[in-house]
């Protein structure tokens, strides 16, 4: 078992950590914390030297409310950062849901491209089709501005696994090979909390759809909700989000904090759980 990440094969036979490095004034958690580019630069290299397997650079803050971001901006937000870490030791991915920006970013060097809208914009498989690149499709209902109004479902699990299934087939027939693709449920895109744990609890169903299965539950609401925390303080509800994502399937977790989490990883992993 492994996944084709561009020039990378990652096994999959330890979970592997994606390290969020985000390029953006407005995130939800981290930010403009690393918005000038040597602060960038710096973060993801430190993510690296903690253990993160895949580094996921973003240029547009997918929040509940964001506003969305121009090609231009994004572009001058994350190509730089992606050039200068393509051909490092670890694979670098780009979340972002525009097909112009995915062919540019792979261009540049990533080796995954992350689209939290599941590649639904006209021409988003083919600008990825070519070529070896890891495709991450992730679940959302609705869009940022508005996907938390109001949530429904009448089979939450049910209903993603569903799409998830669908935009797969439709990725192998755009020829992108199994080996490539991952799968996300999208915790906390359009989602209640009572959503976002029966998906949690339920993890394991989405194994048989095909695709690596990666889950991020880093420093969200739903932490929030249960915590009573802001987000820079989910740091231990966040690790106890990964552990049990592992536990219940995950493959790969998408997070801010590596290092905490690859420690508590390699616990589990000691005790077999994993
Ligand atoms: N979550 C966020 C962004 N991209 N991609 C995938 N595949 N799965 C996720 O759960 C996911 C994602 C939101 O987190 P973050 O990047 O920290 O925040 P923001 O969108 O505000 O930049």
């Amino acid at each position: 078992m492994f996944l084709r990440c561009g020039k990378f094969k990652l096994p999959l036979t330890r979970p592997l950590i994606m390290g969020v490095v985000n390029v953006t004034p407005d995130s939800f958690s981290d930010g403009g914390k690393y918005f000038e580019f040597n602060q960038t630069l710096a973060h993801a290299r430190a993510l690296i030297a903690e253990g993160a397997d895949i580094l996921d650079i973003g240029g547009e803050s997918t929040r509940p409310g964001a506003a969305p971001v121009g090609l231009e901006e994004e572009r001058r937000r994350v190509l730089p950062v992606i050039e200068a870490l393509a051909g490092g030791a670890v694979p670098i991915s780009v979340d972002t849901q525009k097909p112009d920006l995915m062919r540019e970013a792979v261009a540049a060097g990533a080796s995954m491209v992350n689209d939290v809208c599941g590649f639904r914009a006209p021409g988003a498989f083919e600008a990825v089709a070519a070529g070896d690149t890891a495709v991450c499709i992730m679940h959302m209902q609705g869009e940022p501005r508005t996907m938390q109004h109001h949530p429904h479902y009448t089979d939450v699990v049910e209903e993603v696994r569903g799409y998830l299934a669908e935009r797969v087939r439709v990725a192998e027939s755009a020829h992108i090979a199994r080996e490539r693709i991952l799968i996300d449920p999208g915790f906390g895109f359009g989602k209640t909390l009572e959503h976002n744990l029966a998906l949690l609890r339920q993890l394991r169903k989405f194994r048989d759809i095909g695709g690596a299965l990666l889950a991020g539950l880093s420093r969200k609401a739903l932490l929030g909700a249960i915590t009573g925390r802001e987000p820079a303080e989910r740091v231990f509800a966040s690790v106890a989000a990964a552990l049990i994502a592992v536990q219940n399937g995950a493959q790969i977790v998408r997070v801010h904090d590596v290092a905490a989490t690859r420690d508590a990883l390699a616990v589990l992993g000691a005790a077999g759980q994993n």
